[in-house]
């Protein structure tokens, strides 16, 4: 149409036109719709063939790609034998916490047969989410991206990129992991450890009969590639690096921090970091491992060290035989560090700043409504009667807690009964704000390590500004946690080792550019303050983003009151909404 009047009319009415078009194009937001079929494949890995749920037979899953602005709505139908609800993980759901995607948290399951839409917009965010199965173990084989662009017409802070490439770190199990979980729960007993790490599902070549499943980065001499690199793994931290490159970090969870460049990263399941690496000016005649191995506190042994390495190759646009991967060329490695290199995960995180731009303001509460103080850690629980446990005695289970409760997931879904009313008999409103019991949490862990168990919510006013501490214990050893809070980005603005000090570790906070995030590691005999705007009602989950400890019970969840005004309320539920 525009080409058809412009073409009678003069050349400044043509420019007019065109700006015109290009406001109202960038006024628009548009609804994306997607077709999420959550089936089995089979799939080969390790030299073995297995049978894995996934979502439209995709392993990693589809991208979802939306604009900031966007409506999304994705159409979820269960043809596997388990139940299923999948999770936009640190979109925010503003008022629609029907689409945020814990089972029994703010939904029931979608059973076998059911189909569900998830319906939700992308407010105030941009850059790279994912999504993820959020009951039981199922996220180890159903996960994907989520591309989140900027507005038409408004820039990246940084230089544009020649690609754009989503990097998705995984974890396979040779066995079943629906059925080694259960295991795990009936024994009480920590779970078998994975076989490998994958980059975009593919092991690759430091596995035996692994090299033709690895996943290969094709650039050019000069380019600039941006990686969305995402954390799906399900227990352990990863370190990245590129041999030979650099990393230049812009954005983690999709919000864009103040540039910095490392050879080696961290990043915590659930945790997304974009970014930059800059191909060598000149065709190198080599190739280049990217590899990621983990990083833990805990016993060798009892976690996954193995290495997960993807290439690097250059391609050389204007010579074809240089175009392909060559055997005979050099390969390079990184050199990653040690597997417990704490003061390298300390320095990469004291680096993380938010771009606390006018553009891109830092809106961090300057004064706190409500203060938290949280234990996060491990614990143990009786063994039932007459059975025999393989906890850290043949008389306990292993378990774990926020403020030594251990979160019970009731048998229906905790928003819908609270929008209901009938939340009696479902969950109190009496999560503790501290511990009930003070000791000196990295000190020498107490006798009792019992934990308690239930099912309590934390109550915030609507609008409340939060402080929350949140202190790792050393019962059965000191571990780093990631903790994801569901429905909030939140300001990382203080952490450090040992026991936090109330009276002179808040002199020390950051409340001017401190990172923004969803996903933040408590670290390993230490504590980490966060800061949040309680603005979006009501329940909301947070946990360990180490699945095996929230299946242990690292995990409790909030309930954010409505605000007075309509605005400020939850939308009734959609008429889909599973029942349980
Ligand atoms: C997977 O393989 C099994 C055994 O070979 C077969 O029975 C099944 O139909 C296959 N499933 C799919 C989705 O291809
Ligand atoms: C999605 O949610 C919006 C806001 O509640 C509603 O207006 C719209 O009808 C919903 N769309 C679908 C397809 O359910
Ligand atoms: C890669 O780095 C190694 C040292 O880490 C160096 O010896 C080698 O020359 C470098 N190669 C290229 C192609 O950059
Ligand atoms: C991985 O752990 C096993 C068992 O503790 C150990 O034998 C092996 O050397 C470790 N490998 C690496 C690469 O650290
Ligand atoms: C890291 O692990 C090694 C080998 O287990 C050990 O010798 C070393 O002391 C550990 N370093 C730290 C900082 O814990
Ligand atoms: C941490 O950073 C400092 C300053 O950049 C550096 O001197 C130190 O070696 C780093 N430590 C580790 C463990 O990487
Ligand atoms: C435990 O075992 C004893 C002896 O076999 C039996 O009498 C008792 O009923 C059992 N208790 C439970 C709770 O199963
Ligand atoms: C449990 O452990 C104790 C002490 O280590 C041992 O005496 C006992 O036989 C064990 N019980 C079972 C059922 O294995
Ligand atoms: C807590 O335990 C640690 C480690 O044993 C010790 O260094 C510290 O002094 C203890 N703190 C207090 C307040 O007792
Ligand atoms: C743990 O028990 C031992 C003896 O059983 C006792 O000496 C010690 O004081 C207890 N420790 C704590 C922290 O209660
Ligand atoms: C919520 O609180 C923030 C910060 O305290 C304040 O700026 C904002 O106006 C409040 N919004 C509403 C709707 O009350
Ligand atoms: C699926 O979810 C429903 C509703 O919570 C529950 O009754 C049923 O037992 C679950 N089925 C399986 C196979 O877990
Ligand atoms: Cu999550």
């Amino acid at each position: 149409l525009a080409m058809a009047i412009s073409s009678r009319l003069p050349a400044p009415c043509y420019l007019l036109m065109a700006t015109l078009m290009l406001l109202i194009i960038q006024a628009q937001s548009i609804t994306r719709h997607y077709d999420f079929n959550v089936q089995t494949a089979n799939v080969t890995r390790l030299c073995a063939s297995k049978s894995i749920v996934t979502v439209n037979g995709e392993y990693p899953g589809p991208t979802l790609v939306a604009r900031e602005g966007d409506r999304v709505l994705v159409r979820v139908t269960n043809h596997v034998a388990h139940n299923m609800t999948l999770h936009w993980h640190g979109i925010r759901q503003l008022r629609s916490g029907w689409a945020d995607g814990p089972a029994y948290v703010t939904q029931c399951p979608i059973q076998t047969g059911q189909s569900y839409v998830y319906n939700f917009t992308v407010t105030g965010q941009r850059g790279t989410l994912w999504w993820h199965a959020h009951i039981s173990w199922l996220r180890a084989t159903v996960y994907g991206a989520i591309v989140i662009l900027p507005k038409l017409g408004v820039p990246y802070p940084f230089v544009a990129p020649h690609k754009e490439i989503p990097v998705l770190f995984g974890e396979w199990w040779r066995a079943d992991t629906e059925a080694l979980v259960s295991q795990a729960l009936r024994t009480g007993g920590a779970p078998n450890i994975s076989d490998a790490f994958t980059i975009n599902g593919l092991p690759g070549p430091l596995y035996n009969c692994c090299a033709k499943d690895t996943f290969k980065l094709k650039v050019e001499p000069g380019k600039i590639y941006l990686l969305r690199l995402i954390n799906a793994a399900l227990n352990d931290e990863l370190f990245f690096s590129v041999a030979n490159h650099t990393l230049t970090i812009v954005e983690v969870d999709a919000v864009y921090v103040k540039p910095f460049t490392v050879k080696t990263l961290i990043i915590s399941p659930g945790q997304t970091t974009n970014v930059l690496l800059t191909a060598k000016p000149f065709y190198p005649k080599a190739n280049f491992y990217m590899s990621a191995a983990p990083y833990s506190v805990i016993r060798p042994g009892t976690f996954d060290n193995t290495t997960v390495a993807g290439i690097l190759e250059y391609h050389n646009p204007h010579s074809a035989s240089e175009s392909s991967f060559d055997k005979d060329l050099p390969l390079f490695k990184p050199t990653l560090p040690r597997f417990n290199d704490t003061g390298l995960v300390t320095n990469f995180t004291s680096k993380l700043r938010s771009l606390a731009t006018p553009q891109y303001p830092a809106t961090v509460p300057q004064s706190v409504d409500k203060r938290f103080f949280f234990t996060v850690g491990l614990g143990t629980r009786p063994c039932p009667v007459n059975a025999t446990c393989q906890g850290p005695t043949n008389t306990t289970q292993l378990a774990a807690a926020i403020n030594n409760i251990s979160l019970v997931l009731p048998s229906t879904a905790l928003l819908q009964s609270h929008f209901t009313g009938k939340s009696r008999g479902v969950y109190g409103s009496n999560f503790p704000v501290m511990p009930l019991s003070q000791f000196n949490y990295t000190g020498v862990s107490p006798n009792n390590t019992n934990v308690a168990t239930g099912t309590k919510l934390l109550v915030l006013p609507f609008n409340a500004t939060v402080e929350l501490v949140m202190q790792d214990t050393s019962i059965l050893g000191i571990e780093s946690h990631p903790l994801h809070l569901h429905g909030f980005n939140f300001f990382v603005v203080g952490q450090r080792f040992g026991n936090y000090d109330p009276v002179n570790d808040p002199m020390r906070f950051n409340l001017v550019d401190p990172v923004e995030r969803n996903t933040v590691n408590v670290p390993a005999g230490g504590w980490v303050a966060i800061r949040f705007l309680a603005d979006n009602p009501v329940v909301w989950f947070m946990h360990c983003h180490l699945e095996v400890h929230t299946t242990w019970g690292l995990r409790m969840a909030w309930l954010v009151l409505d605000g007075s005004l309509p605005n400020q309320k939850l939308l009734p539920p959609p008429s889909d909404l599973p029942k349980c």
